[in-house]
């Protein structure tokens, strides 16, 4: 078996869990926040810093690889552990979310997904089997079916022929499976806001063995109370022995609240992208640095965080170099933003250890200025 969920406890308060993954890269503490490399880099970080900020499993997009470099040329490199010299547990994504949102002229059939590059406009095309080939050819810990996003708002008819389509896919991902002993497959549950198609849809994948279950198809657009209804229905339907991610979710209240109605693993481009356009997420709440209010601020971007950044520049030296496009100002805002989700799951495992992650979130939601949401 080439992973091994242990749950190790659930919050007497809270009814979150605490659990350990074992993959062949080394074993991750749950619930997790994973940061996001998707052209097999985590933008502006080398490997030894995502080391220092205790990241320990990071997530990278078939899709972005397939059309680049190619999955041959990193498998010839010896996989994607040795291609970008990161030596902790991958996850990749199957390119059935990324081929939606990205690629233009998209044609969906049974067969899989046509469509054309958003690099050169290049005709290509998606099935399960090409989406399992690419992911064994690049190695990852574990591996993610090939399904299909819909968009936010979308019918009855078409989520339910979606998912069953996705369903469909999701068993063709298995038989083209040829890793079984190194790579773990996750199912991914869609069915949008619909009640009886998350049902239908959960209990359909959880028929299959996989070794672990997404939800897909959230943060596509919905109120976030949405989601969370959605992920209170969705959940009693996967099973209590595997692990349980959540898909493309990554602001500190959705970590919480996805973490709180039983979701171990998370990732996102939110702390990344943002940084890049110059905007940290601190104890605090969500801080503009580029922000003229901040030119003679020679405080730490955030007091409470130990963090490289923080224990070493100031905001206002981190608003300049922003200002004068100088790129290690977006590593600086980088680097902290990451190191501050990663604490923040840090945290809410010592939370949940303890039994007291709704005191936990309430705390930090008064702290972040979230409190009246
Ligand atoms: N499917 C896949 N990847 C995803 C999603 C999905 O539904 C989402 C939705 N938030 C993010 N990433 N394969
Ligand atoms: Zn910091």
């Amino acid at each position: 078996m080439p992973l091994k969920y242990e749950l190790i406890k659930t919050c007497k308060q809270s009814g979150a869990r605490l659990g350990k993954i074992h993959t062949p890269h080394g074993t991750i503490d749950t619930p997790i926040f994973m940061p996001v490399g998707t052209l097999a880099t985590v933008k502006t970080m080398s490997p030894e810093e995502l080391k220092q900020m205790e990241a320990q499993i990071i997530l990278s997009n078939t899709y972005h690889l397939f059309l680049r470099p190619g999955h041959e040329i990193v498998k010839e490199a010896g996989g994607l552990h040795t291609f970008m010299n990161w030596d902790r547990p991958i996850l990749t994504d199957s390119g059935g979310f990324q081929v939606f949102s990205l690629s233009e002229m998209r044609k969906i059939t049974e067969e899989g997904v046509e469509f054309r590059s958003h690099l050169n406009g290049d005709k290509l095309f998606i099935s399960p089997e090409k989406s399992i080939e690419i992911q064994n050819a690049l190695g990852a810990d574990i591996i993610m079916a090939f399904d299909e996003c819909p968009p936010y708002p979308a019918d009855y008819e078409y989520v339910k022929k979606s998912l069953e389509r996705t369903t469909r896919w999701a068993e063709r991902c298995i038989q083209a499976h040829q890793k079984k002993d190194e790579q773990a497959l996750f199912g991914i549950v869609q069915g949008g806001m619909y009640e009886d198609l998350r049902k239908q849809s959960a209990e359909q994948l959880t028929s299959f063995d996989f070794l672990g279950y997404a939800i897909g198809g959230l943060s596509v657009g919905e109120p976030k109370h949405l989601m969370y209804e959605a992920l209170e229905f969705t959940v009693p339907h996967l099973p209590t022995q595997k692990p349980r991610y959540l898909m493309g979710v990554g602001s500190p209240d959705a970590l919480l609240e996805g973490t709180i109605r039983g979701m171990d693993m998370f990732d996102c481009v939110l702390p990344t992208r943002i940084a890049r356009n110059g905007t940290t997420m601190t104890s605090e709440g969500r801080l503009v640095i580029r922000n003229a209010k901040f030119e003679k601020d020679f405080g730490p971007l955030d007091p409470n965080c130990s963090c490289y950044t923080c224990t070493h520049y100031s905001r206002a030296y981190i608003r300049h170099l922003l200002k004068a496009n100088e790129i290690f100002g977006i590593r600086l805002t980088t680097y902290h933003n990451l190191h501050f989700l990663i604490e923040l799951m840090k945290n809410v495992r010592q939370a949940i250890a303890e039994d007291r992650l709704l005191d936990f979130k309430e705390e930090f939601f008064v702290q972040y200025g979230l409190h009246n949401n």
